[in-house]
């Protein structure tokens, strides 16, 4: 029998270390190859933002698994039905958007379950992620290697954090400045200051109640500021933004080498 996957990531989560990842978006298992080449110690499938379903998931799922790169996946939502499907074609950590109860996120713990602890659907013959029924006792297992990560990112979420941090079988907690600010009025000013109070806030209340907690902050400052109150993970950027900055600047510089020529 195949012993369980160990999952990377909650390991990691364990440790005192802060890690870095990228969101990754361009939805395909060959950039998804070239990111893995880099040296973060994660990367995150977006489904919620990029165009990704099922189908292109699994061929990032099955790049990153070869090159042992911890992996995230980030669902459109955080429904039972797609859970199941997530899990079962292997995916061991879970970025669950727009969260903003305890009940929501035990809700998203039960999904993750099979009974009597939750209302997994047991298909594990047909799953990639038993490796179909090849792994020793998945049915029973399979929890201890999940890691489940609620987004909290509305002004409600926020007053409940601690709440949600503690829901048995949450791993941590993951704030989203961007729909924070714009559930604040603040739209399009994820680093605006009184944007920035209450993530510093939240930050601070989740780590003295000795939970987890990760943050996107693409910029120096917030990156800085983040890591001194506390958090364990953050994303740095996206695939996305950094190719079409990478191509934009390349066009830019050799634009001006050639003349400022228009060519096409
Ligand atoms: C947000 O900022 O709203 C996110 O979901 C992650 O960056
Ligand atoms: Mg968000």
């Amino acid at each position: 029998m195949i012993p369980p996957r160990l999952n990377r990531f909650k390991r990691m989560l364990q440790s005192s270390r802060t890690t870095i990842g990228l969101f990754m978006a361009l939805a395909n298992g060959y950039t998804a190859e070239i990111a893995a080449e880099a040296d973060f110690d994660w990367l995150m499938i977006d489904g919620e933002h990029g165009p990704n379903d099922l189908r292109s998931i699994l061929p990032q799922i099955q790049a990153l698994g070869c090159r042992d790169v911890p992996t995230i996946v980030r669902p459109v939502t955080a429904e039972t039905w797609l859970i199941k499907q997530l899990l079962d074609i292997g995916a061991q950590t879970l970025l669950l958007p727009m969260v903003d109860t305890a009940e929501q996120a035990a809700a998203i713990v039960a999904a993750s379950r099979y009974p009597p602890h939750g209302v997994r659907g047991v298909g594990a013959s047909l799953a990639r992620a038993s490796r179909w029924n090849g792994v020793k006792d998945y049915l029973h297992t399979a929890a201890d290697e999940l890691c489940l990560i609620p987004q909290v990112e509305t002004r409600r979420a926020i007053a409940d954090i601690e709440a949600i941090a503690a829901v048995p079988g949450v791993d941590a907690v993951f704030i989203g400045p961007s729909d924070l600010a714009a559930d604040m009025g603040l739209i399009g000013q994820p680093t605006h200051p009184e944007v920035r109070a209450v993530i510093d806030e939240a930050i601070v209340r989740v780590v003295r109640a000795g939970r987890r907690v990760g943050i996107f902050a693409g910029d120096v400052p917030s990156f800085m500021r983040s890591v001194e109150l506390g958090v364990s993970f953050v994303a740095v950027g996206s695939d996305v933004a950094t190719f079409a900055q990478g191509t934009k600047a390349l066009a830019t510089q050799f634009r001006e080498l050639a003349g400022g020529r228009q060519g096409r």
